[in-house]
């Protein structure tokens, strides 16, 4: 049995269903009369002007989970007011600048999980496939990647010009970095909170995602897909826009990869030495 996955609690004394002591099986978060989780799972939401929309976010989250962190980006409606009223615990951070890259970026700062999930505020994404994500990061991945086009995912909410620059970029990420996506401009991610060390997010919009994914592969981690039905955003209208966040994204792929030359021929060249021989 994996040293994560337990029995549940089957009763109020807390001694799980093989009799042992409460005191370890207090840690663990029942899934179902089956199954529990050891590591605290917090969620992300980034959300400006989404308070119609968080009624059918919250709904779907898990009672399980450890924290929520709701990123407002200065919203002038009343999202913080409806989180709050939805589920009274949800830590709510505000943004510090703009785009969806930084708020993300503030969330995750704010999380106090070893597993943190990516959640859009829109509706688009079903918090029952948290499980899923995170079944997949306690099994060994590093990186639990939503995907869109893997077998078992979907999505009701692309058009197909937003369709064919997803494959496009994705085919071009595939091949410069060595990836195997089936997807690549997605919001419904989950990672263990240490990958954060290792790719160092610096971005700001829409590109995110994309940073994300090159840079894990960059990384050396451990990335599995998890297929992810999307649905349609319920109110308002997308922040995104087709064609100058799919031009942030070719920027952010090309800087990766000459990034990535650069590395290359450092490591390389030949060290230079002084005229004693040290290395300088
Ligand atoms: N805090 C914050 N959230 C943002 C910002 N921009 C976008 N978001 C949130 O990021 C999530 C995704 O944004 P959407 O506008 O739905 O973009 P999208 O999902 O790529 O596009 P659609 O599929 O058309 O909905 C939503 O929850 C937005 O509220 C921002 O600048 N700040
Ligand atoms: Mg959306």
């Amino acid at each position: 049995m994996s040293s994560v996955l337990r029995p549940a609690i089957s009763d109020d004394t807390g001694s799980d269903d093989r009799g042992e002591e409460p005191n370890e099986a207090g840690k663990y978060r029942p899934v179902s009369t089956h199954l529990a989780i050891a590591p605290p799972v917090s969620v992300v939401i980034p959300a400006m002007n989404e308070a119609e929309n968080l009624p059918y976010v919250f709904k779907t989250l898990p009672a399980w989970i450890h924290e929520v962190v709701l990123v407002d980006g200065n919203s002038t409606d009343n999202t913080v007011e409806v989180a709050r009223e939805l589920w009274p615990d949800v830590k709510v951070v505000p943004q510090r600048g703009k785009g969806k890259g930084d708020a993300l970026i503030t969330g995750f700062e704010a999380c106090t999980g070893d597993i943190i999930v990516m959640v859009d505020a829109d509706g688009s994404a079903d918090g029952h496939e948290i499980v899923s994500y995170v079944s997949a990061l306690v099994s060994g991945a590093d990186f639990a990647k939503g995907s869109r086009f893997a077998n078992g995912g979907g999505t009701d909410d692309m058009t197909p010009i937003r369709m064919l620059g997803n494959r496009v970029l994705c085919a071009v990420v595939n091949r410069k970095f060595g990836a195997r996506y089936t997807d690549l401009c997605y919001g419904y991610n989950a990672f263990w909170r240490h990958c954060l060390d290792k790719i160092d997010l610096d971005c700001t919009g829409f590109e995110v995602e994309t940073l994300m994914n090159i840079r894990v592969v960059k990384a050396g981690l451990k990335v599995q897909e998890i297929p992810s039905h999307e649905y349609l955003r319920i109110h308002g209208a997308s922040n995104l826009r087709a064609v100058r966040d799919g031009l942030r994204v070719l920027k952010v792929i090309l800087k990766e990869r000459s990034n990535r030359r650069a590395l290359r021929r450092r490591s390389h060249s030949p060290m230079l030495t002084t005229s004693r021989g040290e290395a300088s």
